[in-house]
């Protein structure tokens, strides 16, 4: 069993979505550096200086399309160099320590795609208000369906903070353009007959700036995905 000092990042490329996060970007670059071999920032045409920041920190800057947070994830592909791909969010939800426990199952050929998962490791951010409520009951609703339809046992399917191996991220052939993306990654996963695990990984409360999440907007395209990628049949690409 590798100890997780010992674990090789060099093959490890860190990809942030970032719109408007200039207050924590630069501290979320420092923090993941060390845990990869390159920084990849997907800039969606932020109106602050999220890219120059990023830029001075060392990152490589790459511009989304601007269509949403899944089209950021989606133009970080062709740029990706590495075996492994880490997704992190830009406002300092994610505890980049984290990292390593995410990428120890993919090097010892355990799983193709480990997701961190808040419902495990907990969140500051997660209950309280009524945007809360609503968020934490549709995914978990989300979360049951894809566990019903599959027969497994996740604990979350929203999280935005993951490893997958890159040849597998790309075999997904991912379409959605905004948050959407995350069921997506995880339902295709499963679908496709890959390995998905998860590991606990707490969220805190974002450091500064807004959410980019509006509810009322999104929560349709949510129920159509569900059900869209659910009823597609099997189709198993792992060999
Ligand atoms: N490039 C790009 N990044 C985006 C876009 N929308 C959101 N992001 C980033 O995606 C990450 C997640 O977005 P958040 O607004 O934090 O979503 P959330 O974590 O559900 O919301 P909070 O509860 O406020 O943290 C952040 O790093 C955002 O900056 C976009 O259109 N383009
Ligand atoms: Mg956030």
């Amino acid at each position: 069993m590798t100890n997780l000092d010992d674990l090789d990042f060099k093959n490890v490329t860190v990809i942030i979505p970032a719109k408007d996060e200039e207050p924590t970007i630069g501290n979320v670059i420092d923090r993941v550096k060390k845990y990869c071999g390159e920084v990849i920032v997907v800039d969606g045409h932020s109106k602050d200086k999220t890219s120059e920041v990023s830029e001075s920190h060392g990152a490589t800057v790459v511009k989304d399309r601007m269509r949403g947070k899944g089209d950021a994830i989606r133009c970080s592909i062709k740029h990706i160099k590495t075996d492994i791909a880490v997704f992190i969010d830009a406002d300092g939800s994610h505890d980049p320590t984290d990292i390593p426990h995410l990428i120890k199952p993919i090097l010892e050929d355990k799983y193709d795609h480990v997701s961190g998962s808040r419902l495990l490791g907990g969140s500051s951010e997660l209950h309280g208000g009524f945007d809360e409520f609503l968020r934490l009951t549709g995914s978990s609703f989300i979360t049951a369906c894809i566990n019903w339809r599959y027969k497994v046992r996740i604990s979350e399917s929203q999280n935005g903070f993951r490893a997958i191996k890159t040849d597998v991220l790309r075999k997904l052939k991912l379409k959605e353009d905004i948050t959407t993306i995350e069921q997506e990654m995880i339902i295709k996963t499963i679908n496709q007959g890959y390995r998905l695990g998860e590991v606990p990984a707490h969220e805190y409360e974002r450091k500064a700036g807004v959410s980019k999440i509006r509810l009322s907007r999104v929560w349709l395209r949510y129920g159509w995905t569900l059900f869209y990628y659910l009823l597609t049949p099997k189709k198993k690409t792992r060999t």
